[in-house]
């Protein structure tokens, strides 16, 4: 009795030493301690001895029993220290858990309408291109016909930048337009040319719901041999039906812009009243959407070109005006407010 009693621990011990996960612990617990175990079979066993062998037999394997409950208790406080120490552990991971969503960022909503006018454009033949933040007042004004003294100066608030050199002439500023990277593609290259620059542009002004120092827009540029107004409008008609939809009216009026000669606004009809007068449009019927004109003659001149031989049209237009219309938000400051609960509805 008393070997067969040792054989069974040195058999368990053994069989515990390659025990490595929980699964396998609970299979050593049931062959060892369990209900049909080699354990229980020596302790019904017990019964058929005699008397005082059967006293001695049953305080061993009493023993045993406590030795291997001992065991299997410290076994089971290894493997948890173990796996809390890798999580990676096959037992403590289960792969059948769905997993956690990732959180997926996009765009805002500033550069899908940015995106989708580009789309619209180069459709129709022109090129995309991006220029400078911190530009010259040479590009930024004067070769736009906007000389020193002009009175378009007061009504575009600048940030100007410090130079080290401080010298005349060669002042640095944040662009107040996109208009001063037109010259610059006029300057390097030669009719025919079709263009848009999209990106920021800055003025110094207080910040409401409409105002921000910060906010986009998008310039467009087309130069060539007997380009007219016909052009101008064809070409701004088509923008709308595409980016607008089809029913949108539209409207040409005359106005002023120092850099194109004669000049327009275009507006579309007012998407909530239909033309009837509402809050939106102030009543009018009609929200007004972009600038536009034929480029001045000093203008083509100052980018190097011909105004005798070649002629142009330009527009140009706020981005962050688009979505406010389209979605009738009120405050155009909750786009740079970085707050998701806003952003994510676009
Ligand atoms: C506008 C309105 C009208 C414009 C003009 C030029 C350039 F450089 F070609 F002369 N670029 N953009 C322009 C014309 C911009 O914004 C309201």
């Amino acid at each position: 009795m008393k070997d067969q009693i040792n054989e069974l621990r040195k058999d368990a011990l053994n069989s515990l030493a390659s025990v490595t996960s929980r699964l396998e612990l609970d299979a050593w617990r049931v062959r060892y301690l369990g209900k049909k175990s080699c354990l229980q079979a020596v302790l019904k066993g017990l019964g058929s001895l005699p008397a005082d062998e059967r006293k001695i037999a049953g305080a061993e394997t009493n023993r045993l029993k406590n030795e291997l409950e001992c065991l299997l208790r410290e076994k089971q406080a290894a493997l948890e220290a173990a796996s809390a120490q890798s999580p990676g552990q096959q037992d403590s991971l289960d792969i059948t858990l769905p997993g956690r969503p990732a959180s997926l960022g996009r765009l805002h909503p500033v550069t899908k309408v940015l995106h989708e006018m580009g789309v619209i454009f180069t459709s129709m033949g022109f090129e995309v291109v991006e220029g400078p933040e911190v530009e010259w007042d040479y590009y930024n004004f004067e070769a736009l016909n906007i000389p020193k003294e002009h009175p378009a100066r007061d009504s575009m608030q600048t940030f100007w930048v410090d130079m080290p050199t401080g010298e005349k002439g060669w002042e640095m500023l944040l662009r107040t337009h996109t208009s001063p990277m037109q010259i610059r593609v006029m300057e390097k290259q030669t009719p025919p040319l079709r263009i848009i620059v999209p990106g920021r542009v800055f003025r110094y002004e207080a910040t409401d719901t409409t105002h921000i120092p910060m906010f986009h827009q998008i310039e467009g540029l087309a130069v060539d041999k007997g380009i007219t107004m016909a052009d101008l409008k064809g070409t701004l008609y088509e923008f709308s039906r595409r980016f607008f939809g089809p029913e949108r009216k539209v409207r040409f009026r005359v106005d002023f812009f120092p850099f194109v000669e004669p000049g327009v606004d275009m507006a579309v009809e007012c998407a909530v009243c239909k033309g009837d007068g509402c809050r939106l449009c102030g009543q009018s019927g009609w929200i007004e959407i972009l600038g536009a004109g034929m480029v001045h003659p000093r203008v083509l001149e100052a980018g190097g070109i011909d105004p005798e031989e070649y002629s142009g049209f330009a527009f140009g237009m706020g981005i962050e005006r688009v979505p406010l219309l389209r979605y009738g938000i009120d405050d155009i400051r909750l786009f740079y407010s970085s707050d998701l609960r806003f952003l994510r509805q676009f």
